[in-house]
């Protein structure tokens, strides 16, 4: 049996070395990456949102001119992450210290990265104030309707009937109050200029989520607002759910809520 299974393996090593090799690359982490291993749970979209945001600050050529804001939330060392300058923010506050960087050195592109909790709880009058000065960054919003880090509580975005550890009994909307749209909120705001909904849950997603960031960062040399992308996300460890039943639960249920696509652009 064990010299069975050594065979096997030296098959396995063979077939490997075979395969790996610099012709056959289909994909490279870009520089803006460090190669710091991530913490994240297994299948969880942070990864996979940092991973697009640093492929535009790489494709774009700008990352010593790109300065970043980390939350508080499970992404709070996206700094380790990130090959940028970045900065941390108290909870909530990301977008006030985004607001300070980008006044003090307006010709770099800035954005904040910020869970639900963060952005969409203790972070809403931040949010909504910075939005309606118009402060003239990128905000990406990733909505996995749980307050990751600290175990699954209810978060503002959490679905009606959903359960999380403070409505074990599924979010009851007459005592804990709707499922919050903030994309669509702070949309009608005039200093909003691109506000748009996507997500991380499969290959075509990732793709529409890259290239909102794209052309957010594009927007931003125009100057003329804050543009927001909302990436829908899931957090399998806190669902209790495996990475597939989770993009599944975000494809069945988040995204019939929380439909993906523009919800303001620019007028030409
Ligand atoms: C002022 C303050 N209040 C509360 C906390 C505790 N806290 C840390 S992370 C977190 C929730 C994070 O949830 P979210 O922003 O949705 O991000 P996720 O972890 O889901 O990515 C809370 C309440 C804190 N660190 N600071
Ligand atoms: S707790 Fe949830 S949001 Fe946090 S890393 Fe794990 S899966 Fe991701």
């Amino acid at each position: 049996m064990i010299e069975k299974n050594e065979a096997l393996i030296d098959e396995q090593i063979d077939i490997s070395e075979d395969i790996c090799r610099m012709e056959n690359l289909v994909y490279e982490k870009p520089e803006t990456l460090t190669d710091t291993e991530m913490h994240y749970c297994p299948g969880c979209g942070h990864g996979v949102a940092h991973r697009i945001i640093m492929e535009v600050v790489d494709e774009l050529g700008i990352q010593s001119q790109t300065i970043g804001v980390a939350p508080v939330g499970c992404s709070v060392l996206a700094y380790h992450y990130m090959n940028i300058d970045m900065q941390q923010a108290a909870h909530g506050r990301a977008t006030a210290v985004a607001t300070g960087i980008k006044r003090v050195l307006p010709e770099k592109f800035v954005f904040t990265y910020q869970g639900d909790g963060d952005l969409a709880a203790i972070g809403t009058a931040e949010t909504i104030h910075s939005i309606n000065r118009g402060e003239n960054f990128l905000i990406v919003f990733i909505n996995n309707a749980v307050y990751g880090m600290t175990s699954g509580q209810m978060a503002p975005t959490t679905l009606e009937g959903m359960v999380s550890t403070t409505s074990p009994y599924g979010r009851d909307v007459r005592t804990m109050g709707h499922p919050l749209k903030i994309a669509d909120m702070i949309s009608i705001l005039p200093g909003a200029y691109y506000v748009t909904r996507q997500a991380v849950n499969t290959p075509g997603n990732v793709r529409k989520a890259k290239k909102a960031i794209q052309k957010s960062f594009e927007y931003q040399k125009l100057k003329k607002g804050t543009c927001l992308v909302e990436i829908v996300s899931n957090c399998p460890s806190n669902w209790k759910s495996t990475p597939l039943e989770s993009n599944k639960f975000v494809a069945e249920k988040l995204i019939p809520f929380y439909p993906l696509g523009d919800i303001k652009v620019p007028k030409e």
